[in-house]
C-alpha cells in the first residue's frame, strides 16, 4: 500500500515537471527548434546532420534547414511522426525535395546544405493533413515528430532524430 502511494506520487511529479515543459513551450513565437540527426541504428554510415525549424512570425509558415555532412546518394527527407519505441512513422511533411512528392537522387557525397524553404499547411500529410502548420512545429517541439533522411542504399532512412524537448533555443 505504501509503496503505492509512492509511486503515484513520483509519477504526479513527473506529470507535473512535464505540464511545466509543454506550458513553457506553447505559446512562444520565433522559437527555434534544431534537430541533430544521427546514424538509424544498424545502419554503417559517416553521414550527419542538422535540421532547424523556426515558426513565422504570422505562424502560417515554418522555415526550416536541413544541413547534412558527407551523406552519400540521398534521395529524400522529410518530417515522420515518432512511432513506437522511436521509429520513423508517417510522413507528415517532405523537407527534401520540399515540392513533388518523389525522391530525387543526388549522386555521390553531399556536404552543406540540402535544402532550405517553408513548410506551409498545403505541405501537410498523414495524420497532420489539414491541420495547421503550428501542430506540425509543435509535435517537432515536443518530440512527436523527428526528421529522416533517406538515400538510395538505406531507403528506409540513413539518418534519423527527434527533438525531446530540452533544447530548443529562444531566438
Ligand atoms: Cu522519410
Amino acid at each position: 500500500m505504501r509503496k503505492t502511494g509512492r509511486l503515484s506520487l513520483g509519477l504526479f511529479s513527473a506529470v507535473l515537471l512535464l505540464a511545466a515543459g509543454v506550458a513553457s513551450a506553447a505559446g512562444m513565437h520565433g522559437d527555434k527548434i534544431t534537430v541533430k540527426l544521427a546514424p538509424v541504428p544498424n545502419v554503417k554510415t559517416s553521414a550527419g546532420g542538422t535540421a532547424t525549424f523556426e515558426m513565422s512570425k504570422d505562424g502560417n509558415a515554418i522555415h526550416y534547414k536541413l544541413t547534412v555532412d558527407k551523406i552519400e546518394n540521398v534521395t529524400m527527407a522529410h518530417v515522420h511522426e515518432v512511432g513506437d519505441n522511436g521509429t520513423p512513422s508517417a510522413i507528415l511533411t517532405w523537407v527534401y525535395p520540399l515540392k513533388g512528392e518523389a525522391p530525387s537522387l543526388r549522386p555521390g557525397k553531399t556536404s552543406g546544405t540540402l535544402a532550405e524553404g517553408d513548410i506551409t499547411a498545403d505541405n501537410l500529410s498523414g495524420p497532420m493533413k489539414g491541420k495547421p502548420v503550428k501542430e506540425l512545429f509543435e509535435a517537432l517541439e515536443h518530440g512527436k515528430a523527428g526528421v529522416a533522411v533517406h538515400t538510395k542504399q538505406n531507403p528506409g532512412g540513413e539518418l534519423w532524430a527527434f527533438h525531446k524537448g530540452m533544447t530548443h533555443k529562444k531566438k
